[in-house]
């Protein structure tokens, strides 16, 4: 049996996809820069300056900003973020997690919350789980962002458990490359074919369930 499952936040614990978009179309409007829904799926799963300059070489505006300016406006959109966010409830957990996190609990099966969003301590306190997390990864302390392997890795070494005995969730196809590189074993949420790299993936999470995942574990190749 796997001994740990270390999951993503933005997409596979909770959506925040449409805050993060009505945040940076204000920032990117304030520039001329129209940010489209579209747009924003390219955002998702990458850490907030990586973001900013995406959207920044949207407009082709890359070198228009020093270092200094950019942390402003990335602070702007943040600032912007949480004030959204705020309306935050138990009832933007996505459907099934709750059950889940609560199986693993039962089957001593350790947790970890490895997210690329800073916001991540307090998003999890607003939907009442941060009691379900024994460790969250600090973003801040990464030297890289996924799909580089080091917040997996981190997570399985705060859990202390191999990466081989742990389960990876992600929603994001660079967080699928991540999980892969790290060497646990990754299971995806949404679309088939962007997740094709994924060990396993379930079409929404209301699937993944703590006997699917012990099935599928099973009979993983080794
Ligand atoms: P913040 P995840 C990611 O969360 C989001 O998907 C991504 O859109 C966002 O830019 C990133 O967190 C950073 O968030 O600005 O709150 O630090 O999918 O890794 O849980
Ligand atoms: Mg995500």
């Amino acid at each position: 049996m796997f001994k740990a499952v270390v999951f993503d936040l933005d997409g596979v614990i909770t959506d925040t996809a449409a805050f993060h978009f009505i945040a940076w179309r204000k920032l990117g409007r304030s520039l001329g820069i129209e940010v489209t829904e579209t747009f924003n799926e390219e955002l998702k799963g990458i850490d907030r300056m990586a973001s900013l300059n995406k959207i920044l070489a949207l407009g082709s505006m890359e070198n228009r900003f020093s270092k200094e300016e950019k942390e402003v406006l990335a602070q702007e959109k943040n600032d912007f973020y949480v004030t959204l966010i705020n309306e935050i409830s138990p009832a933007d957990i996505l459907p099934g997690i709750e059950q889940l996190l609560h199986d693993l609990d039962a089957q001593h099966i350790k947790v970890g919350l490895a997210s690329a969003s800073k916001n991540a301590p307090k998003i999890l306190r607003l939907l009442g789980l941060a009691h379900s997390f024994s460790t969250i990864v600090d973003p801040a302390a990464l030297q890289q962002g996924k799909p580089d392997p080091e917040i997996f890795i981190k997570a399985c070494e705060q859990l202390q458990v191999q990466p081989e005995e742990a389960i990876g969730v992600e929603d994001a196809y660079s967080g699928i490359q991540a999980i892969n590189a790290a060497k646990l074993y990754s299971v995806g949420i949404g679309d088939k074919h962007m997740l094709k790299d994924a060990d396993y993936v379930f079409g929404d999470t209301a699937h993944l369930t703590f006997s699917k995942l012990k099935e599928i574990w099973g009979n993983r190749a080794l």
